[in-house]
């Protein structure tokens, strides 16, 4: 289950990689630092569970990766996927808690705490911008400065979206 975990964290990275490449070529350059930024974020996350699981005596697997193509209609649609994205990784992280307490394996489940904390954080974040854009809908003005603002906030930060 860790290693399936590992291959979700790094599809992620993979994913908000392959988004913030369509934000640049589409001229939100700060969209763009926001997705590149998060794709560093989750690689990191990989990187937790990789050195987690070879510790405990486990061996990572580093997965294969393919986003196939990817392209977006609007900004709100690159937001939607991601928090559908993020609501498939957090019913992931729940079933590997859930798989902890049944095996009693209480130094797994004390680990994955980080991840349930993350996933309140990047579902709220991912909420939050989208309400952002439900607002400002196709008003071009508020676009920009929508994307100007989003260049300066942290991927895991919900205190600091944007006020466009
Ligand atoms: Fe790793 O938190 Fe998003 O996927």
């Amino acid at each position: 289950m860790l290693n399936k975990q590992i291959e979700l964290e790094a599809n992620s990275s993979h994913l908000y990689l392959a988004m913030a490449c369509w934000a640049e070529c589409n001229g939100y350059g700060g969209t763009a630092n926001f997705l590149y930024r998060h794709s560093d974020e989750e690689r990191m996350h990989m990187l937790k569970l990789v050195k987690f699981v070879n510790e405990r005596g486990g061996k990572a697997i580093i997965p294969n990766l393919s986003v196939g193509k990817v392209s977006f209609s609007s900004l709100k649609a690159v937001f939607e996927k991601l928090l559908e994205h993020e609501m498939g990784v957090t019913n992931s992280i729940n079933e590997v808690v859930f798989r902890c307490l049944e095996e009693k394996d209480y130094t797994t489940h004390a680990f994955m705490q980080w991840y349930v904390t993350e996933q309140l954080e990047e579902e709220a974040l991912a909420r939050n911008v989208l309400d952002k854009l439900k607002l400002i809908d196709n008003d071009k003005g508020g676009l920009y400065l929508f994307d100007r603002d989003l260049a300066n906030i942290q991927a895991d930060s919900v205190a600091n979206t944007p006020t466009a």
